[in-house]
């Protein structure tokens, strides 16, 4: 039995295809090939790097799907299903709206793959494949499968190797649509298994790409304490409510965290409030200066995350958020356009409120453009957030912003390591910035994907 995992790409500028230079391992995967039987031959297709052939034999095509990538999944599944190829669909845009996935595939499935995964392939072998399986929340995650990092080796990642401790977060922002796959819930893995998959493999610079390592403070002391002897460096994403424990932060530290990606979201009180963002209210008070502060202190360099377009942001916040990221030389930075992600608190607002556009359904509309605004913002027009969002991005990966946030010593100044990460991701970031602006989702002109009548229709 041959089976094909697909990782879809996002779509296309003008008529050719956005290759992502940065792009990295597709985790979930090598963690599903993980978990296929061993008598399967299973090879690994990335589109956002190869050029996928539909006539090349193969028994079952399946497809992880996230928001941004439905409209491109659903084309692939098309010619697959076209040639008589079963085509299955899982991760997080078929969790949160299985129905619509539905009318693409032959069989969707919710949650996490562990607990299904084998079934769904000897059922396909059987040819008895379900419309739906649901694999729940996996605890733990991974359920002691090892990913399949021989499918990763010459396509031209980054070199970093993706693994993961923990799914999930406790905390609701509104817009989060990790909030709503894990149900505010949060697990780990055993750490000693952890351990083991980090020395099985020759990388010791790593990604751990938990939605929250930090979610679950005596959890990640575990894991941090067991790093140590490692010697490993790494990066995760964290809430800043981590700063609160000291013996947190020394322990991440000593393991080797380089930096985080933390959500700041908004230097607005009202802005933080409206998204639900409590994790940050404290620290937001002083303008994030004492955890600015603290950061520093400890040598981490931050990827800071904005969301724009809350109901109290204008223009004028929107452009000092930009400032503020700029003259705290934060390491990288990123303003996210709101998005309204199907299933979230967000999205049942705007649609109540009805601020939606494209038809609610921005993944599959043929107009829709990578980084503009789907709704009506409160305070701006769609098009004026759309385009002090790129603003921002422009000026804060511009060459005079590079050096100015480049000329940080207790970060990204502090060891030759640090200096390395800022000066090498930085340009790619920046071209990437520019390159994706605007890019249409999908490689199809003008058609939206044709539902097909599915074993999901019943
Ligand atoms: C790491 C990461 C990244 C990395 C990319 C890593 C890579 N390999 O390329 C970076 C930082 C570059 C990134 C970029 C972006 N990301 Co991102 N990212 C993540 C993150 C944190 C983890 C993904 C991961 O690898 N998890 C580990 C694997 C093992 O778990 P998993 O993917 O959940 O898979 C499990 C299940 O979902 C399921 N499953 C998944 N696929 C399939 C398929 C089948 C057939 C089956 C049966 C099961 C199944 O089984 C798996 C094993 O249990 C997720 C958060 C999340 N929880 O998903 C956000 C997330 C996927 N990203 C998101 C977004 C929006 C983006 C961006 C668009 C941001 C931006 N504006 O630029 C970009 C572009 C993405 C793209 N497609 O190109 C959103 C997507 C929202 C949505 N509704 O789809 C998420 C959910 C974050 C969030 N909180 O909203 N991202
Ligand atoms: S803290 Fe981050 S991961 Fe947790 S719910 Fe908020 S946005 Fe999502």
């Amino acid at each position: 039995m041959r089976l094909t995992l697909i990782k879809p790409n996002l779509g296309r500028t003008g008529t050719k295809r956005y290759v992502d230079s940065g792009r990295m391992e597709p985790l979930q995967l090598g963690v599903l090939a993980g978990l296929t039987p061993p008598e399967y031959d299973v090879t690994l297709v990335d589109d956002r790097s190869e050029i996928i052939d539909p006539d090349r034999p193969t028994d079952l095509v399946a497809l992880t799907v996230e928001t941004f990538t439905a409209r491109r999944a659903y084309e692939i599944a098309e010619q697959y299903r076209r040639r008589g190829v079963p085509v299955v669909m899982g991760g997080m845009h078929p969790t949160l709206i299985p129905d619509e996935v539905a009318g693409y595939c032959d069989a969707v499935i919710t949650g996490d793959a562990e607990a299904v995964w084998p079934t769904v392939v000897q059922d396909a072998a059987a040819g008895r494949l379900q419309a739906r399986y649901d694999g729940h929340i996996a605890r733990p995650p991974q359920a002691g499968t090892r990913p399949r990092r021989d499918l990763f080796r010459g396509k031209g990642y980054l070199p970093i190797t993706l693994l993961q401790y923990s799914r999930g977060c406790r905390y609701r922002c509104s817009y989060c649509a990790t909030s709503v796959f894990f149900d505010r819930s949060h697990q780990h893995r055993p750490v000693a298994e952890v351990v083991d998959e980090i020395r099985a493999q020759k990388r010791r610079y790593l990604f751990f790409v938990d939605d929250n390592i930090t979610a679950d403070h005596d959890a990640a002391k575990e894991l941090f304490a067991a790093l140590i002897p490692l010697k490993v460096r790494w990066v995760s994403q964290a809430s800043l409510d981590m700063l609160r424990d000291p013996e947190l932060m020394d322990l991440m530290v000593r393991s080797g965290c380089q930096g985080n990606v933390i959500g700041f979201e908004s230097i607005s009180t009202d802005s933080l409030i409206g998204m639900r963002k409590a994790v940050n209210r404290a620290a937001a008070a002083d303008r994030y200066a004492g955890t600015i502060e603290q950061l520093r202190r400890l040598g981490l360099q931050t990827w800071a995350a904005f969301t724009i377009g809350h109901d109290a942001d204008t223009i004028e916040s929107i452009r000092a958020t930009c400032e503020f990221a700029i003259a705290n030389k934060f390491t990288f930075a990123a303003y996210n356009i709101l998005m309204p992600y199907p299933g979230t608190a967000l999205y049942d607002d705007l649609a109540a409120q009805g601020r939606l556009l494209y038809d609610g359904q921005w993944w599959l509309h043929p107009e829709y453009r990578f980084n503009h605004a789907a709704f009506v913002p409160a305070r701006m027009s769609p098009a004026e957030l759309t385009r002090v969002g790129f603003a921002c991005r422009a000026k804060t990966n511009s060459v005079g912003s590079i050096l100015r946030r480049l000329a940080e010593p207790r970060t990204n100044l502090r060891n030759p390591m640090r200096f390395a990460n800022f000066v090498a991701y930085n340009p790619l970031f920046r071209r990437e910035v520019f390159k994706k602006q605007s890019m249409a989702l999908g490689y199809c002109e003008h058609t939206t994907p044709a539902r097909t009548p599915g074993r999901g229709d019943g």
